[in-house]
């Protein structure tokens, strides 16, 4: 058995891990309690990482089509990088190199970013390599260029523990950066004047947790920040000091947020005048530390909504001392180390400008190359609009899952289908992308590959390999130069020249020199010894863990700059068409498209299936209940899911997660409703926000499907038929046994031959394994799968109630027995008194929410819901969960 270091591949919090492996295999996964980013805690999704590596569903084999009518076959990689390099060249000769695009993403090592962006701007010559952190960060980044000279956020988790008051807006910590909101939590407990302020239309728990949640109207941020402003202004609560001698742009962004009144932005925002003088007064009495994310980001006015956050800090001078930041969390582990190899259309290596001629000859020079392209390349919604256009012709995707979550799906599948070459690099197997690819080339991932990421704090983290890629995978770097090698043999082989992911660091890291970044001091040695934070010079013997802390910027004056823009509603308001407010977001034990997380049954227990929730008014007036299947619809497309009211939503709103797509539901997911509309600057589409109506869809022949065997396996059989029903989806279930649930409904009774085409496919049609009900007149139709006396299946037609008992007997490997009289009768609901465990609230130690609350009935507080049910004991990440439900219980006893 062996130990290995490294660092969590879910979200910026960046925690690091300790890999165990016995025999070249991954058996489990601890926080690692030396790193500073989580002091050996990890939450849900990073207690199950080694359960994820172990669940199989991995791209082996490199595998090519030669036309769009075959399915893709085994190929050499020789064969499948001469025949990139062939089809690339062919159309860069042809059409010119802005004829390609390459799309990535934050979850790339530093060093495969490195490699993709050369390839584009230095080897190709053109600037059309975009991520899918134009997704995600882009308005930070731009938010931060704008005010403070630097995309550098400038503050550090220890703030944390030194902040009086802690701004959230748009984010949601507790499930999105858990072991960071645990940080919180802690601080809270040590200092209970600390003052915890959060701003978001929805109740998360993370809002449930502050001292004032702003329920603030979609995208009225802007409003808000300003009319803080105008209260800190009126109450004199600004630092004239700092302001005189640190920032510059404060005349006219005053005159701007004088129209701010706290009485007129109640209106806009939807929250009491009251609530925003207080939030203004916590805010200036400081230290204050903010931590934002999407839901200022994913916004068609992201970079305002930055900027005027950052506005607040500069006007109060809560910036560059211990607690008082503005602290943008990066969401993907490793987007801030896209930022700083410049892997984006507008940016160069080491925090450069593609804009800026200086910077460009300075990355020609360190590169070795005439000229780097100085045509702006395409942004990720312009360049797959230019792919559906013909205008790119060859795609190369890596590391990110567009046909799943890009905005207005529509467009991003005729685009796909449009292009004549889809390259796709894939860790796993069967995602929505994967489908289109042409080229299939198998990419090692987490556990298995080496390099860098930098956390939202700008600490670089050593990730290391624990066991060796499956198949025939390779690590993303090593494959991007190999095709740069191919492309153009001469250029490609001297620009290219790495032997190892050291190789690329050190190039990397030589471009940073005298820039804001500069990491010149540090070695894979030196970080093998511990992370470190940049800026880290030759020389230095730390990181720096605050940036402008003698109150000078990085811009031409030295000065920040106050960031003067009026408030702008939403680019799609509601309307009597439209008149429901879409959200998207995250939960907790899933990760963006489910590649990963999705295999893993225990992750589907705290949220089992896609839903839309609302708020229960919005419901009644509609005549909807909990579980009826609604079509939701937009401008775009729609949707069938299952509604459930939830108090987190304030009327005329709904949210639906990111994480469902085309491959575990029918429809495209999501994104099939959203729209691309995006921020003018930083290109940043408008996730958060869609106009959308929402109707009761009369599909009254329901099914449900519930197998035990192996995740992915199972999941593989059920895919096919998704996109046969009007509301079909896909997951699992269990925990020692995984079993999957397949639901499905549709307008009218199935076709016979659709019913036994899917008896066959899930081994429900031997006579001799199943028992059998029918009662045809009133449609219903039970069957169990019986295998040594145990029910490995059951099939329910007609009448589906009984799936949540069913499918948790099944899970336990309960004998045929337990339902045998059930089986054998006319009814078709579980017997009295039966029901499934319900939702799972603590998912380390398998609590069930209905457990929980009859304990509460009881009497028990958080501290004998701990001791005695044992949940929140582990990773901590149910706790805020835990304290809504003791809220709540109460309330309604
Ligand atoms: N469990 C889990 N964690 C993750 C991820 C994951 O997939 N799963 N993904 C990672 C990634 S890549 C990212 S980018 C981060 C995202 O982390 P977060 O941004 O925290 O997560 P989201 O759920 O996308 O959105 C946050 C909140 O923004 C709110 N919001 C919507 N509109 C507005 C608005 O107009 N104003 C304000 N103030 N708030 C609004 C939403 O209601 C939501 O609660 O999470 C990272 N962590
Ligand atoms: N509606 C809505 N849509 C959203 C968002 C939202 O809030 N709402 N959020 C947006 C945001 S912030 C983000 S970051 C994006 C995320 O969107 P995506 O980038 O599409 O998300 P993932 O599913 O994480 O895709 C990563 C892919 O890389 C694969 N992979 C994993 N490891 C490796 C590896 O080492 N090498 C290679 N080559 N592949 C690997 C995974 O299997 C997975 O398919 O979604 C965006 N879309
Ligand atoms: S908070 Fe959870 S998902 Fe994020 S890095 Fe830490 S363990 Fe991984
Ligand atoms: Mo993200």
């Amino acid at each position: 058995m062996s130990v290995v270091s490294s660092v969590c591949c879910y979200c910026g919090t960046g925690c690091g891990v300790l890999i165990e492996t016995d025999a070249g295999k991954m058996t489990g996964v601890r926080g690692d309690p030396m790193h500073p980013a989580n002091h050996g805690k990890l939450c849900t999704k990073g207690t199950t990482l080694h359960l994820t590596a172990q669940a199989g569903g991995r791209a082996l084999v490199p595998e090519l089509r030669v036309s769009r009518d075959e399915a893709r076959q085994r190929v050499s990689w020789d064969a499948a990088l001469d025949h990139a390099a062939e089809r690339f060249a062919a159309i860069i000769r042809e059409h010119g190199p802005d004829a390609v695009g390459i799309y990535i993403s934050g979850q790339l090592l530093t060093e495969d970013y490195y490699v993709f962006n050369k390839l584009a701007k230095g080897l190709i010559g053109t600037n059309n390599v975009d991520t899918n952190s134009r997704l995600c960060m882009s308005s930070a980044v731009a938010g931060y260029k704008a005010t403070l000279g630097a995309d550098a956020p400038p503050g550090c988790y220890d703030d944390i523990d030194h902040a009086g008051t802690i701004f959230i807006a748009g984010s949601n910590t507790a499930y999105a950066h858990p072991i960071l909101f645990r940080r919180i939590e802690e601080a809270r407990k040590r200092n209970p004047d600390l003052k915890l302020i959060v701003v978001d239309p929805r109740r998360t728990d993370t809002a449930q947790e502050a001292d004032l949640h702003l329920s603030i109207l979609p995208g009225t941020d802007v409003a808000l920040f300003h009319s803080m402003l105008n209260v800190m202004l009126w109450e004199e609560l600004i630092s004239r000091d700092y302001i005189f001698a640190h920032t510059e742009g404060w005349e006219k962004l005053r005159e701007t947020v004088r129209e701010y009144t706290p009485e007129k932005v109640a209106t806009i925002c939807g929250v009491a005048a009251a609530d925003i003088v207080q939030a203004a007064r916590w805010f200036a009495q400081g230290p204050t530390l903010s931590l934002y994310c999407q839901g200022l980001n994913q916004s068609s006015c992201g970079v305002d909504k930055n900027a005027a956050l950052i506005n607040l800090h500069l006007a109060t001078g809560q910036i560059g001392k211990p607690g008082a930041a503005p602290l943008s969390l990066t969401g993907q582990p490793n987007a801030m180390g896209g930022r700083e190899v410049g892997g984006m259309a507008n940016l160069l290596s080491a925090h450069r400008d593609l804009v800026n001629p200086e910077h460009r000859a300075e990355v020609a020079q360190l590169w070795g190359v005439d000229s780097v392209p100085e045509k702006p390349g395409k942004t990720a919604v312009e360049m797959f609009e230019a792919v559906r256009r013909g205008e790119i012709k060859a795609l190369w995707i890596a590391c990110t899952n567009p046909a799943q979550s890009m905005p207005n799906q529509a467009m991003i599948h005729e685009a796909l289908r449009a292009a004549e070459f889809v390259v796709v690099q894939e860790a796993f197997a069967d995602t929505e992308t994967v489908q289109f690819a042409d080229l299939l080339l198998p990419a090692s991932t987490w556990g298995e590959t080496d390099g860098t990421m930098t956390n939202s704090e700008r600490r670089i983290s050593r990730v290391h390999a624990a066991v060796p890629p499956p198949g025939e995978a390779r690590a993303d770097w090593a494959i991007a130069t190999e095709f740069a090698r191919r492309l153009l043999p001469e250029q490609g082989v001297r620009l290219f020249p790495y032997e190892s992911a050291e190789d690329v660091f050190n190039e990397h890291r030589a471009t940073t020199r005298g820039r804001d970044l500069d990491i010149t001091g540090l070695s894979y040695a030196l970080l093998d010894a511990g992370p470190q934070q940049w800026p880290f010079p030759a020389g230095a013997h730390l990181g720096k863990p605050r940036l402008y802390e003698d109150g000078v910027f990085p811009t031409e004056s030295g000065r920040a700059r106050f960031y003067d823009a009026p408030y702008r509603p939403v680019a799609e308001p509601i309307d009597a068409r439209y008149p429901l407010h879409l959200n998207t977001g995250r939960l907790r034990d899933q990760w963006h498209g489910m590649s990963r997380t999705g295999l893993v049954a225990r992750l589907y227990s705290h949220v089992e299936e896609p839903l839309l929730s609302m708020n229960s008014q919005d419901m009644e007036r509609r005549q909807l209940h909990d579980g009826d299947l609604v079509r939701v619809k937009s401008r775009r497309g729609s949707l069938v899911i299952k509604v459930q009211a939830s108090a987190e939503l304030r009327g005329g709103q709904g949210f639906i997660p990111m994480h469902w797509g085309g491959r575990f539901m029918a429809g495209l997911g999501v994104n099939a409703l959203t729209l691309d509309a995006f921020d003018p600057v930083s290109r940043q589409p408008e996730l958060k926000h869609a106009a959308v109506q929402v109707e009761k869809a009369v599909l009254p022949y329901r099914r449900a499907i519930m197998l035990r065997g192996d995740g992915v396996t199972l999941l593989r059989l059920a895919q096919p038929f998704l996109g046969r029903f009007d509301y079909a989806t896909a997951g699992l279930t269990g925990r020692d046994n995984t079993v999957l649930v397949f639901q499905a409904a549709s307008v009218g009774p199935l076709p016979e031959s659709l019913v036994q085409e899917m008896d066959a496919a899930f081994g429900l049609d031997d006579p001799l394994l199943t028992m059998n009900y029918q009662d045809a007149r009133r449609g219903i139709w039970k069957k169990v799968r019986v295998e040594d006396g145990v029910i490995t299946g059951a099939r329910l037609s007609g009448e589906t109630v009984a799936q949540d008992w069913l499918k948790d007997l099944i899970a336990e490997g309960a004998s045929a027995m337990e339902v045998r009289s059930w089986l054998l009768a006319p009814v078709a609901l579980p017997p009295a008194g039966k029901t499934g465990r319900g939702h799972i609230v603590c998912n380390c130690l398998n609590v069930a929410e209905p457990d929980i609350v009859a304990a509460i009935a009881a009497g028990a507080d958080l501290a004998a819901l701990q001791s005695n049910l044992k949940c929140g004991t582990e990773c901590g990440s149910c706790v805020p969960e835990l304290k809504r439900l003791i809220a709540s219980n109460r309330v309604a006893a």
